[in-house]
């Protein structure tokens, strides 16, 4: 390809590429260039925010260097390419990402004090990049930043919405949501006016017949709405590898308002087109877990799925290979059935507008895609009216009914003598309106299906997807228990302790080699080791203290114990067990004698966490949270015995503050419920222990790090249908230490007692759905030994430093090599040396 460009055009080229910096003073030309040029500033108005920019400039140029190299070799090497399709992706902050993972941090560091500004004061400017609600967007990015650092070829592909997911405020103790406008200066992104798909909506299809007499659908009418592509760098840790996350907006179709209502006076008319257009990308669903069936969200669903498949077919025609090689080029997974469109949609390209058969089409497509599901909760189980996606993707409900069709027929001949199977297992429900169920079509479409922890991809298996187990047989289905980037999640997070591994293992390999941490048991009886590992816990707690402080007004004793629970507020979560068990622990403080309290480890109980907009229940309990808080907290007999705070606007670079401070974090979803869970592995890899149920992910870690280094409670999976049962018809009586906890709340003790009246009648009167009454005792229990581990200092030390040790597995490095043996097939490009 070099070739067709001659000599000495290319000499100029080579000659004119811009050099990276590498010292300090090379850093700061670069960084004040752009303060005085690109932001027009000058030395005089020169604050944070224009530090930050300068700073942020000065790496992405760096980085478009290689990203550039990157994708030339991606393309001239033409080998299988990843595409990563997810709805959300939580990167949260990127500068201090970008100079660790390029390596120049320690330069930056420099140059900055030399102009003046303080490294962390500068990171601290960059606006979060929030496109996501929790776990499963998170997870995105950290799989993107394992597929750069280990060389894959892979792009992401998702939404640039305009408003990421809303601010917390808490007032009053109650959440207000303010929305969360994060595009003023992203210098992250780059537009490609040059790269455009148009989106068709609406419309009807007509069936005419081709010169060679082939029944041929075409789909008419309706609107066009443009999708613009913005791409995001991604780069690797150690390696030059920068790979793309493409993120599309959208756009009136013409570009413009309409001129004629314009001239004719219609000035607010004229511009509600492209208003309306540009609202599909305007704002992420801030629900966790949740589906609920509205069109703008169908609407956002197939206007990414038909940008990102148009692009990629687009990318695959211009390699000219025949279409039966696309599997073998193109892996795409989808993120959740979120991207479930993909499927019709690609084979629709391939039978309407290339003009292959059906079942040439749908061999290419059910190779090409794989399925990840996130979640067993029925209520995030999405589905999807049949007339609303028949109004809005006419065409794509016909192929629906289609591969429905040839599915059932072959479920008929393989299992003649069953007769519910049809009706299980089809892709239409029944129901009145029908719906179309996305999961079903995700793994019918997908040639594998994978659950993100040991036991959700059991449980997929025996319940959701049991008859497709039968039908297809189990090879089709697998697990990939998550994981976290320790690039951002350990070296980023929680520097101190990096550096301290890093003196141990002779340098930083174990960033890209977490299994390397197991060389660190080797010095769990080190003096000067421990001492330090200690310090850094310490110095950790002081600065979340410190946070504390500054934000809420609250002092909290770092020496106490801190007890974190940060995550999406959900009835699953059980954040309301973790209240109840405050306030009994809070009981039980008033009730002791002084000589008791001498012996009590003080406590300081630490919640965190958005709750959807339209989800009462959980908004109760944070209500409940901060009520519990206000008394707790000023009640003299108490003192620094028991703290209880409420952190608000939990989010990515707060979880970097907060999960190297915690001794303990909470992780005590109602067993079964949560799918794997990734916060518990941020917790434990900074040396905090947990408290957990034998659910998700915590199952794995227990296996890893050993029973003795983490407390478990609460019941099994197994028992969870069988109790349910006790509730509704049972002889059941409530936990006396719970109802004395229910008595305090219900005599106003923390406030009206009216505005919690649900929360506590949820449990006693309408089937404690969430077992929370089930395992309370269990978990006071458990509560208790952890106070007590936390006395023998010595012994809790030993404990975090071999759980440290022993989370080598739980890198989202070894997810993405599980992935691309199992499921993609695809091969790292590493670099060559001088590129
Ligand atoms: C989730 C699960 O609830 C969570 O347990 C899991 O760790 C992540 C990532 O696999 O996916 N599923 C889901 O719908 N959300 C999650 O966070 N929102």
């Amino acid at each position: 390809v070099e070739a067709s460009i001659p000599e000495p055009q290319r000499a100029a080229w080579k000659k004119f590429t811009p050099k990276p910096f590498e010292t300090a003073e090379e850093f700061n030309a670069e960084a004040v260039r752009h303060i005085e040029t690109t932001l027009a500033r000058s030395m005089y108005n020169c604050d944070e925010g224009a530090a930050y920019a300068g700073t942020a400039l000065a790496f992405r140029d760096r980085l478009v260097l290689d990203w550039n190299k990157t994708q030339q070799a991606q393309t001239f090497t033409d080998q299988k390419r990843v595409y990563y399709l997810s709805l959300e992706f939580l990167m949260g902050r990127a500068l201090d990402n970008a100079m660790l993972n390029i390596g120049k941090k320690d330069v930056a560091v420099k140059g900055l004090s030399d102009l003046g500004f303080r490294m962390e004061d500068i990171i601290s400017q960059e606006h979060d990049a929030a496109l996501g609600n929790g776990g499963l967007g998170r997870l995105a990015a950290c799989f993107l930043d394992s597929m750069a650092s280990l060389n894959y070829p892979a792009w992401g592909y998702g939404l640039r919405y305009r408003y990421g997911i809303f601010k917390q405020e808490i007032i009053d103790g109650y959440q207000v949501e303010v929305p969360d406008y994060w595009l003023d200066f992203n210098p992250w992104e780059f537009a490609r006016h040059d790269i455009t798909v148009d989106v068709q909506f609406y419309g009807h299809v007509s069936k005419y017949q081709d010169d060679d007499g082939k029944n041929v659908s075409v789909w008419e009418g309706g609107e066009i709405v443009q999708a613009c592509a913005y791409d995001v760098p991604i780069a690797g840790y150690g390696t030059s590898t920068v790979n793309n996350l493409r993120l599309w907006g959208s756009k009136a179709a013409s570009g413009e308002f309409d001129f004629q209502k314009f001239n004719s006076g219609e000035y607010e008319s004229s511009v509600a087109d492209q208003q309306r257009a540009e609202t599909i990308s305007a704002v992420l669903y801030p629900n966790d877990n949740l589906e609920r069936g509205k069109e703008l969200r169908l609407k956002q669903q197939y206007f990414w799925c038909a940008a990102s498949l148009f692009d990629i077919v687009r990318r695959f025609k211009k390699t000219q290979r025949p279409w039966k090689d696309f599997p073998n080029q193109v892996a795409i997974q989808l993120n959740d059935t979120h991207p479930t469109m993909a499927i019709p949609e690609l084979q629709r390209i391939l039978i309407d507008q290339e003009g292959l058969d059906w079942d040439e089409a749908w061999s290419i497509v059910s190779k090409t895609f794989g399925y990840t599901n996130h979640t067993v909760l029925p209520e995030a189980l999405e589905k999807w009216s049949v007339p609303l996606f028949q109004h809005l993707l006419p065409r794509h409900l016909q192929i629906i009914y289609d591969i429905n069709l040839n599915f059932l027929q072959f479920v008929e001949r393989n299992f003649p003598k069953e007769r519910d199977i049809l009706n299980r297992v089809s892709i239409i429900e029944e129901s009145n309106p029908k719906m179309v169920r996305m999961a079903y079509l995700a793994v019918i479409g997908s040639h594998k299906v994978n659950g993100v922890a040991e036991l959700h991809s059991d449980l997929i298996k025996t319940t959701i997807f049991k008859d497709f187990v039968k039908i297809y047989g189990p090879d089709k289905f697998t697990n990939v228990t998550n994981g976290i980037t320790p690039r951002r999640w350990l070296h980023q997070a929680n520097p101190r302790l990096s550096e301290l591994i890093a003196s141990k293992l002779g340098g930083y390999d174990f960033l890209k080699d977490l299994t390397l941490l197991h060389k660190l048991e080797a010095y769990v009886d080190d003096k000067d080791f421990r001492k330090e590992f200690q310090e850094i816990k310490y110095a950790n707690k002081v600065r979340l203290a410190k946070y504390i402080k500054d934000t809420l007004g609250v002092s909290v004793n770092p020496s106490a114990l801190f007890d974190v629970q940060v995550k999406r507020i959900h009835e699953y979560k059980r954040q309301q067990l973790n209240i109840f068990g405050v306030i009994h622990r809070y009981l039980a403080i008033k009730a002791m004698s002084p000589e008791e309290k001498k012996k009590l480890a003080p406590r300081v109980s630490i919640f965190g966490g958005k709750a959807a907009p339209g989800y009462w229940m959980a908004k109760t309990v944070i209500h409940l949270v901060n009520q519990v808080g206000k008394v707790v907290n000023n009640d003299k007999d108490v003192g620094d015995l028991l703290k209880v705070i409420y952190l608000e606007d939990y989010n990515v670079s707060k979880a970097e503050i907060i999960c190297p401070a915690s001794d303990i974090s909470e992780h005590i979803s109602t067993a079964g419920t949560e799918a794997s869970g990734t916060s518990n592995m941020k917790f434990v890899i900074n040396g905090g222990l947990i408290i957990g149920t034998c659910d998700g992910a915590n199952i794995e870690i227990t296996r890893e790090i050993g029973e003795n280094n983490i407390f478990l409670f609460g019941n099994l999976a197994e028992d969870v249908e069988e109790l349910r049962h006790s509730h509704m018809y049972g002889t059941y009586t409530l936990d006396p230490s719970l109802a004395a906890v229910f008595d305090s709340i219900q005599s106003g003790t923390f406030g009206d007692a009216g505005s919690f009246s649900a929360l506590v009648n949820g449990i006693v009167d309408h089937g404690d759905y969430y077992l929370v009454s089930d395992d309370f005792a269990s978990y006071c229990k458990t509560q208790e030994l952890i106070d007590e581990a936390y006395r023998n200092q010595d012994e809790w030390l030993t404990k975090a430093i071999t759980s440290v040790a022993r989370m080598g597995f739980f890198s989202s490095d070894r997810c993405i090599d599980e992935y691309a043996e199992m499921i993609w097939n695809t091969e790292p490009l590493v670099p060559s040396k001088d590129e």
